[in-house]
């Protein structure tokens, strides 16, 4: 078993275990607050594209295979009570953490209808989302970070712009 499965393991015993506690506390109605965190470009592919990237419909699929599916007697799931999923925006990046636009989805990833079945879903077995939104920083094709660069005062507030006369136009 490498490191990161037993970082996994150990995470989600962790998890279980506190589960217990909450329980033994707060009885049977005490929120399911155990964690369970998706990079979705990696975890399940619903269409078979031809780089076989993870998509939102695919961790849908695997809600009441793997993930809870919203019947705490059977055993077959790991019952996590919140998915967190990690940048799902539109970005130009594998790692999403450089969104070009917050309000779309990652075309690779699926759409907004995609999302909002996801959630729906979700909800109905009792899992919350969590959606990992980074706004300390943008893709250069973000309109905040063009307008910056093209001289907009307030949006070149936004942005640190150092050791350079000129804005970087790469990275973030
Ligand atoms: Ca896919
Ligand atoms: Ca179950």
């Amino acid at each position: 078993m490498n490191s990161n499965r037993w970082v996994a393991l150990v995470l989600l015993v962790g998890g279980v275990a506190g589960r217990g506690i909450e329980r033994a506390a707060y009885g049977e109605d005490a929120p399911n607050n155990l964690v369970y965190q998706i990079f979705v470009r990696s975890f399940a592919d619903s269409d078979g594209d031809a780089k076989g990237f993870g998509d939102l419909k695919g961790v849908t699929q695997r809600l009441d295979s793997y993930l809870n599916d919203g019947k705490p007697d059977t055993q077959h799931d790991l019952e996590v009570g919140i998915l967190w999923l990690m940048p799902i925006f539109a970005a130009d990046s594998y790692h999403g953490y450089d969104v070009s636009n917050y309000l779309d989805v990652n075309p690779q990833y699926g759409s907004m209808d995609d999302l909002k079945g996801l959630i729906q879903q979700s909800h109905q077995r009792g899992v919350r989302i969590v959606l990992d939104i980074p706004f300390n920083h943008t893709s250069v094709k973000h309109d905040w970070f063009k307008q910056a660069v093209a001289g907009d005062a307030n949006m070149r507030k936004r942005y640190f712009f150092r050791g350079v006369e000129q804005p970087l136009t790469q990275g973030w």
